[in-house]
């Protein structure tokens, strides 16, 4: 492992705020103080933390309705988030948008986004908008297995091949859109091969493996930033929640859950970290005692934070 300490351990809390984020989410939400719905991305952190890592400030990301992890990585403020999440006035979007459409241009966050398959086309334009500027701008797009059956996948990698634009797909592979599994809903064992119809490098990963997913997000951002074109990445991972909050998730099968339970990617990066003396355990209770305060105030802020009032219900709207 080449990377500094700060590095690796600024990663392990980037993955651990996403959690403490998701767990006061889904608690909040259970006492009815979230409206609307809410998709957690407990299991995947690993992903976000490890391709947002890969990335320089001045990079986009793209991504989908299982957004908060996404935009966690990239930097996103978790106070604007859980008071949107709210539906407060101080929120991202002034507590109109909800989960699935927060967005942070001044972090390069092109927002979350809740049709499934619709951030392909929008980070291939992104990507068209970079080279024209000709600034080595690079754009991670995420989305789903489900996402990848969409014609919005083909269509746009197809774009992003032929034009070399340099965006890096991502597909987070937790075999499961809804409660279809890809084992009826795909006739292929990875969704990687599918990079050889449009003649891109298609790699496959341990999704649950954060130093994979960033050596490999780092191998593609350079690879885009000089004018290799797109890339698209297979990372193969699990959400270890239902797939919104409500869903009774009793489609799985008890054994797979339970295997992959036992990759849980925030566990076994701290096995790591502690094996290799890069830190010890009692420098990880310091970080995980600060990733909770944060988000602990943010639940805060949220609860103190007012409702949007009536009037500012025809402002920031288009029609
Ligand atoms: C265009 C469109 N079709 C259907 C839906 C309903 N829907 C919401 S999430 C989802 C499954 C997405 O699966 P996947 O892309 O694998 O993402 P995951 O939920 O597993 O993260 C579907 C079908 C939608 N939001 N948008
Ligand atoms: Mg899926």
């Amino acid at each position: 492992m080449n990377e500094s300490k700060e590095m690796l351990l600024a990663m392990y809390g980037t993955m651990y705020r996403i959690r403490k984020f998701e767990e006061a989410t889904e608690k909040w939400y259970a006492a009815g103080l979230i409206p609307g719905f809410v998709h957690l991305y407990i299991g995947e952190e690993a992903v976000a933390t490890g391709v947002c890592s890969a990335l320089g400030k001045d990079d986009y990301i793209t991504s989908t309705h299982r957004g908060h992890g996404h935009l966690i990585a990239r930097g996103g403020d978790v106070k604007l988030m859980m008071a949107e999440l709210f539906a407060k006035k101080t929120g991202y979007c002034k507590g109109k948008g909800g989960s699935m459409h927060i967005c942070d241009l001044s972090l390069g966050i092109i927002g979350s986004n809740g049709i499934v398959g619709a951030g392909l086309p929008i980070a291939t334009g992104v990507g068209f908008a970079s080279k024209m500027r000709g600034n080595g701008q690079v754009c991670a797009c995420f989305f789903g297995d489900g996402a990848s059956n969409r014609g919005t996948f083909h269509e746009s990698i197809n774009m992003a091949s032929i034009l070399k634009l340099p965006v890096i797909f991502v597909c987070e592979n937790n075999l499961y859109g809804i409660s279809g599994c890809v084992r009826e809903t795909m006739n292929i064992s990875d969704i990687s091969i599918r990079a050889t119809s449009y003649g891109i490098p298609g790699i496959k990963i341990d999704g649950n493996d954060v130093l994979a997913v960033y050596h490999t997000t780092r191998a593609a951002v350079e690879h885009a930033r000089s004018g290799g074109g797109p890339i698209l990445i297979e990372a193969k991972t699990w959400r270890q929640c239902g797939h919104w909050q409500g869903d009774p998730d009793n489609y799985r099968n008890p054994a797979e859950c339970k295997a992959w339970l036992e990759k849980d990617p925030i566990e076994r990066f701290e096995d790591i970290i502690i094996k290799k003396g890069i830190a010890s355990k009692s420098e990880i209770k310091n970080i995980q005692d600060k990733e909770i305060e944060a988000i602990n105030s943010a639940v805060e802020f949220a609860k103190q934070s007012p409702k949007p009032d009536p009037e500012d219900l025809y402002t920031d709207v288009f029609a």
